[in-house]
Formats: C-alpha cells, sequence, structure tokens
C-alpha cells in the first residue's frame, strides 16, 4: 500500500515538473503564449503588417475558440497615433501598427486572464526608442549580457548569417509586443565609421527585419564625421561645405532606408567632439543635422548630458547650458534628458530641465542596462525608479506639471514627444544576462507606451508572461505574490545598502559596481571622484546644494525650491543631495544622522537576505535552471550588499567617531 502511494507521488510529481516551463523559456522573454486554440481573424486586405497581426493572434490565442476576429482600420476620434481599440470580436486602428499593438495587448489579457472589455489605449509618446550603446566592435559599453547583436568586427565583420537575421527578427517582435518602435543601433559614443559604405549596407539589413514589426531604424553619430571619414578639414557647422556632407550623407542613407528615424548626439560631452571645437553653439550642431534630415521626416535627438571641468556643481551645468538655447531649435529636434541631473544614480532627483524648457521639446532618457545598479548580478526592478520620475511634480504649469506630464506633450500640446531607455540586450542566450533584467527591458516598453502604469501592474504582468502557464494554479498565486514583492522592495534595498538618504556617486572607478567612497585622485577632475559627492568631514555629510552652497535648488520652480532649500522640509530620500547635514541632525525617525544612516545600510543588507529566503522557498515552482541561476545571483547579491554597507560605514565612521550601534550587524 505505502509503495503504491509512494508510486502516485512519484507520478504526480513528474506530472508537475512535466507543466513546469523549461529552461528555453528564458530566451523566449515574455512571449510563450503559443496555445491550440482556434480563431479565424480578418484583416483589411493583406501588408507584412497586417499579416503578422493575423499571425500572432492565431499563435497566441487564449479566448474563447471558434470566434471570428475582426481587424479593421477606422477614424475613429478616439484612437490616436498608433493606438487602438479592443472590444469582445475586433481591434480598430487607425495604422496597421496600431491593429499589431491592439493584437499584443488582446494576447496579453488573454494570457494574463484578464476579462475582456471594450477599451481605447492610445500611447503617452509617440517615439520609444532603444538606445543601443553598442561599439562596432561588438563590445558594449556598460552592456552585461554579452556582446552585441548587430556588430561584431572581429567574430565576422560586416557580414551577415541567418541566425542573425533570425536574432533580429525576435528582437524586433520582442520590442513590438510592448510597443517599441524605434532602436538606435550603436553607441552614443560614435564611431564615424557607422556612417561608412559598408556599415549603412548592414544598417539597411538590419532595418528591413525591424520594419515589419514598426521598429524604426536611428543611429548615433560623431559630430567629426566629416572630417573623419569625409574628406573635409573641419566639421564647422557654420561651414557650407559641412552642410553640405551633412546632406549628402543623409540623402545617401535615405536611398537604402527610406523609414530611416533619424540621429543620435552626444556632443561636447566626455571627450566627444561637437560644435564648441568651433565656438558655435548646441544650437548650430543640432540645427545643421536637422536641416539636412528635415526634408526626409527625420529627427535629431540631442542629448543634454553635457558638463564640463569647472568649479561648477556638475549636476547645475546641463540647466545652465540649455536653457539659455530654449526655443532656439529646429522643429524636427528633441533635446534627450537623463531622468536625473547627474547620472543615473540609484536615486536621484528629477532634472531640472523637464520643467524649464518651455519651448524645446525634452524627451527622457532611462538606464535599463544596470550600469550602477548591480549589472547583471544584481535583481533590482527598475519601473519603481521611472515610475518615480515620471510622477515627480515640476511645478512648471503650477501643481500638477509631473515630468510625465512634462514630456508627453500634454502640456505643451504636441505631438513630437519621445522617451528612450539604453538598452540591457546583449547575446547572451536570455538575452538581458540576469533573468530579472528582462523584467526592466519589458518594463521600459509597458511605460513607454503609458506612462501611468504602475510598477506593481507591471511586475504582475511580466512574472505571470515570463514563469506561469496562463492557467493559473495555486502555487503560480502563490509564486507570483512573492516574486511581485522581491521586485517591488529591489530598487529601495539597493538604495539603502549602496546610497541611502540621498547619498550619490560613491561608486569605485571605472566599473560602477562595487563602492569606493574613499576614492579621490588630485591628478583627475574633481567630479569624476567619490569624496567630492559625499563631503563627508567631522561636522557631518552631503552636498551643499541650498541657497548657501551651489544654489541648485533655484533651478527648481517654487514651491519645490524651497522646500528642498530647507533642511526641515526636504525629503529625507534627497537629504544628502541638497544639504550637507550635521551627523548629530536629528531625522523623522527621532534618529541622529549617523545612527538613521546605520539603519538604512543595514536595513539594506537585511532586505536582500529577505528576498533569498523567499526565494528559496520557490523551489519547484519553476524550472531549475532559472530557479538556480537566480539563487546563486541572489547569493552574490547578499554578499555585496554586506560589502557596501561594511565598506561605507566604515569609512563614515572616521568622520562621524561614533559608534555603530550594537543592535545591528556589526561590519566583518
Ligand atoms: O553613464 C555614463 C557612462 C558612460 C556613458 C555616459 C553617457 C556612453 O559611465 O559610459 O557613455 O554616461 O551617457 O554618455
Amino acid at each position: 500500500m505505502a509503495y503504491i502511494k509512494r508510486m502516485i507521488i512519484v507520478a504526480l510529481l513528474m506530472l508537475t515538473q512535466a507543466t513546469l516551463l523549461k529552461a528555453e523559456d528564458g530566451q523566449a522573454l515574455w512571449l510563450r503564449g503559443n496555445s491550440n486554440i482556434k480563431v479565424t481573424v480578418s484583416g483589411p486586405g493583406h501588408s507584412p503588417v497586417v499579416d503578422l497581426a493575423i499571425a500572432e493572434l492565431k499563435r497566441g490565442w487564449h479566448g474563447k475558440p471558434d470566434m471570428v476576429l475582426n481587424l479593421r482600420i477606422s477614424d475613429n476620434p478616439a484612437i490616436k497615433g498608433d493606438g487602438f481599440q479592443l472590444e469582445e470580436s475586433a481591434i480598430s486602428a487607425r495604422t496597421e501598427l496600431g491593429l499589431l499593438y491592439g493584437a499584443y495587448e488582446l494576447l496579453r489579457s488573454q494570457y494574463l486572464g484578464s476579462p475582456a472589455r471594450r477599451f481605447v489605449s492610445n500611447p503617452s509618446y509617440s517615439r520609444r526608442i532603444l538606445n543601443h550603446w553598442d561599439n562596432l566592435d561588438g563590445s558594449i559599453e556598460r552592456g552585461y549580457a554579452g556582446r552585441s547583436i548587430f556588430w561584431g568586427e572581429k567574430e565576422n565583420g560586416l557580414s551577415i548569417t541567418e541566425q542573425d537575421k533570425e536574432k533580429w527578427t525576435a528582437y524586433a517582435r520582442a520590442n513590438a509586443s510592448i510597443g517599441i518602435n524605434g532602436s538606435v543601433l550603436n553607441n552614443v559614443n560614435a564611431s564615424a565609421k557607422i556612417l561608412s559604405k559598408p556599415y549603412l549596407e548592414k544598417v539597411r539589413a538590419i532595418a528591413e527585419r525591424l520594419r515589419p514589426y514598426g521598429i524604426k531604424t536611428y543611429l548615433s553619430v560623431n559630430f567629426s564625421s566629416p572630417v573623419l571619414i569625409g574628406k573635409l578639414k573641419k566639421a564647422d557647422p557654420l561651414d557650407p561645405q559641412v552642410q553640405q556632407w551633412w546632406k549628402d550623407k543623409v540623402k545617401e542613407i535615405y536611398a537604402l532606408i527610406p523609414d530611416f528615424g533619424g540621429f543620435l548626439v552626444k556632443a561636447n560631452s566626455e571627450g566627444q567632439p561637437g560644435p564648441q571645437d568651433y565656438g558655435r553653439t548646441h544650437v548650430d550642431g543640432a540645427n545643421m543635422m536637422a536641416d539636412a534630415l528635415e526634408p526626409f521626416g527625420g529627427i535629431v535627438m540631442w542629448r543634454a548630458f553635457v558638463y564640463n571641468p569647472s568649479p561648477e556643481d556638475r549636476t547645475k551645468q546641463a540647466y545652465k547650458e540649455f536653457l539659455p538655447l530654449d526655443g532656439a531649435f529646429r522643429k524636427n529636434v528633441i533635446l534627450q534628458v537623463k531622468n536625473g541631473p547627474l547620472d543615473f544614480q540609484p536615486r536621484e532627483p528629477f532634472s531640472p530641465l523637464f520643467g524649464g524648457m518651455t519651448k524645446t521639446p525634452v524627451m527622457p532618457e532611462f538606464q535599463i542596462t544596470q550600469e550602477y545598479l548591480g549589472g547583471s548580478k544584481q535583481l533590482v526592478f527598475l519601473s519603481t525608479l521611472w515610475e518615480e520620475c515620471l510622477n515627480n511634480d515640476t511645478f512648471k504649469n503650477g501643481k500638477g506639471s509631473t515630468v510625465a506630464a512634462c514630456t508627453d506633450g500634454s502640456l505643451s500640446k504636441t505631438d513630437f514627444t519621445a522617451i528612450a531607455g539604453v538598452a540591457n540586450i546583449g547575446n547572451d542566450v536570455n538575452w538581458t544576462g540576469h533573468t530579472f533584467a528582462q523584467a526592466n527591458w519589458y518594463a521600459f516598453g509597458r511605460l513607454a507606451w503609458n506612462n501611468k502604469l504602475e510598477s506593481k501592474v507591471i511586475a504582475a504582468e511580466w512574472i505571470k508572461q515570463t514563469f506561469l502557464d496562463s492557467k493559473e494554479k495555486k502555487t503560480d498565486a502563490k509564486f507570483a505574490k512573492t516574486v511581485q514583492g522581491i521586485m517591488m522592495e529591489s530598487r529601495e534595498a539597493a538604495v539603502d545598502y549602496m546610497m541611502p538618504l540621498g547619498l550619490h556617486h560613491i561608486f569605485a572607478e571605472g566599473h560602477h559596481y562595487g563602492p569606493a567612497p574613499w576614492f579621490s585622485n588630485d591628478k583627475i577632475r574633481a567630479d569624476w571622484t567619490s569624496v567630492y559627492y559625499h563631503k563627508a568631514d567631522e561636522q557631518g555629510i552631503g552636498f551643499d546644494r541650498t541657497r548657501n552652497g551651489s544654489d541648485a535648488v533655484d533651478q527648481y520652480h517654487e514651491p519645490l525650491s524651497s522646500k528642498l532649500n530647507s533642511l526641515s522640509t526636504c525629503p529625507e530620500i534627497y537629504l544628502l543631495w541638497f544639504h550637507h547635514v550635521p551627523w548629530s541632525y536629528r531625522l523623522k525617525s527621532g534618529n541622529d544622522l549617523w545612527t538613521e544612516l546605520c539603519l538604512r545600510y543595514d536595513r539594506g543588507v537585511n532586505k536582500v537576505r529577505s528576498f533569498q529566503k523567499d526565494w528559496d522557498r520557490m523551489d519547484g515552482a519553476i524550472d531549475k535552471e532559472r530557479f538556480q541561476e537566480v539563487q546563486s545571483k541572489l547569493r552574490t547579491q547578499s554578499r555585496d550588499a554586506q560589502i557596501w554597507k561594511d565598506a561605507c560605514l566604515l569609512y563614515f565612521q572616521q568622520f562621524s567617531k561614533r559608534e555603530i550601534p550594537f543592535d545591528i550587524e556589526r561590519p566583518v
């Protein structure tokens, strides 16, 4: 009897194992919805995009069997751009692409088991773009998921294999499924070679693969290209020969890629060439390129990430540089601004340029790749960081002028809107290195489509599509809830164990992974060292950006500027960003600053340990391969969080000269 019982249990176990998703599912991202349920779909005639939409619906249908679904082009005024309307038996849109997006949305809601209802969905931004920091030799700047899926001089030169093409198609499909409609194929630290004939030929081949999925191709360009690959002596934007060179080049590009999107430019930033090399302004440089692109409908995304060696607080420089240029740019130029005024830190206040520029459109740049958030070693869900940025109130036109409203056209009533995310994609089998880094790619796309979506909803969607079967079981619900909890707390945990209370850029030089608050080197620029940012001394710690200090607070509108300026009203999450605070200062918790700092670091470490325990309990809920990968990475994260805490507390203790409280774990 006992034997039979045992056999039944073994058989049941085998059965459950068999229904678990397989490890290859990492490759399939959130697109595992194949089904055998029959549906009949009729479309408005044949075209590559409509045929794709129909094929996707047939492949992933999880709705009522034997239904007849209608795709139709409609001029319903409620539908905007590539938006769509879903009904029980129809998808309508103004454009064919809208039908494809509607198809993906319908499939997603079926898979997630959300009830079918009639609704319209319009994109928040008209351009939703990935920026690849891929170099032409196949390496990726700040990439943690292998080598480039586009380039690779040493391996295969400019040749293109069938495998490459399949990869590009899979890439395009994944992007389209979440609404991304543009890709910048190369690093903003751009090689001029990208504009040479053989590279443009390859760009054409890539564009052909991306086009059916509605993804436009863009390129990062080097401002000195006319000198580096042309025969010109200078790249002065006011020189007619230089202007002609760009016009000819743009013409050549459009002959190959008729729907080419435009240029992304990093100029006069971190050693890159730019118009200032010739005594010209950013406007002169951007407008020259804009004029060349305009006849073809192309745009210029001009980056605002500029800062120079000077005694001026680095976080103030971009605003000072660009605000006087507001309104002087051509109509097809948009300013691309990182979410914070410094550089993709675990937490920054929003960039004051979002609320500052009134005439020139501004687009947010988020970093999906985890340069400052643990690379592909750490589980950090970035959606909450972006949500926080988008929801910040700039007070540009009074209350409610959020970063989202300043950039999505709702304040300025423009259709020329865009958002960019620095991609975390490489040729690793699972695309992003860490399985959970896929969630950041997914979240970027979802927020770019709808900047009001909540991170907890995005997380739930991603978890179910990535790990779970469409038919929910009891164990699934437990897994989903646990993992959502981990994801939702992960970014705050990272802030706590790396840089709590507004600390920033105390990273080790170069790799930006571990701590080095001690890093200071007289031979390099002050703003490239950590001590510059935390300014710890025997009195206290933090960067004084108040009206008595660098006065960065006044780059924000009232009443925010005064709120940030005063120690008692400045939100504690930004305390040491804006204030040099005495060690004995009492925080809202009642603790003095030193004690609170210790508790925050400790809280961060303990959070990661709790993630480990939660994850361990999920053994058996998903395939072994992804389970073990995440388990092992959480171990690394937990160890490294402790290194952060110990390093920072022991270093800062030299200044605070206070005891580390005995109720937290002592540094080892
Ligand atoms: O975040 C910093 C990175 C650089 C990057 C630069 C930028 C592409 O450390 O690697 O260069 O910003 O955004 O231009």
